[in-house]
């Protein structure tokens, strides 16, 4: 059975850029109904309860066409919330770490990696999510509707930002810019590094 990741930090640990209340309700309510909705989906369903959701998003072709959507909906939305909560913190700092010396050559420098991802993140229609990659041409953009995570689509993530209304409406309402320049502010870079090294060792 899957259960809710406890927040690495308080609700209130990320104002002025993403304020307590959005967090309560994105964690507590939000994240908590997807693990309670996969947790559904999957009884009696043993052999998959014991799997990590990162496998089941990458073979979801292996899953029984009676689960499969159910999976890719509320096993994507477990799994993308985990990510996204893990990848934030408070006092944000950008050091001269491997993957942002690598976003700088890959992207002719930061500022124009932070335009094209924010350009990305602002222009999905509808719900989503944005992220960073590493896939075979090395780091990539990419999005995905609803609830859907590039590890489907074989790309490991590094970075994800939420852009369903839930992530942002208290507190930006329709102003989803404005939560997406914010979010710059908030994002664990160090995190982002490990999993980046980690990332390198699985594409070798
Ligand atoms: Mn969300």
């Amino acid at each position: 059975m899957f259960v809710l990741e406890k927040l690495p930090y308080k609700h209130n640990a990320l104002e002025p850029y993403i304020d307590e209340q959005t967090m309560k309700i994105h964690h507590d309510k939000h994240y908590q109904a997807y693990i309670n909705n996969l947790n559904l989906a999957l009884e009696g369903y043993q052999k998959f309860q014991n799997q990590k959701i990162n496998d089941l998003l990458a073979n979801l072709n292996k899953l029984t066409k009676e689960i499969r959507l159910k999976v890719r909906n509320h096993g994507g939305g477990v799994a993308n919330h985990s990510f996204y909560f893990s990848i934030l913190k408070k006092n944000s700092r950008k050091p001269d770490n491997e993957v942002l010396k690598a976003i700088n050559t890959k992207f002719s420098g930061f500022e124009e990696f932070k335009l094209k991802f924010s350009k990305l993140a602002t222009s999905i229609f509808g719900s989503g999510w944005a992220w960073l990659v590493l896939g075979d041409k090395g780091l990539e953009l990419v999005s995905t509707s609803n609830q859907d995570n590039p590890i489907s689509q074989g790309k490991i993530p590094l970075l994800n930002i939420d852009v369903w209304e839930h992530a942002y409406y208290l507190q930006y309402q329709n102003k989803r810019v404005d939560y997406i320049n914010a979010f710059f502010h908030v994002i664990n870079w160090d995190k982002v590094n490990d999993l980046f090294l980690k990332a390198q060792k699985v594409e070798k």
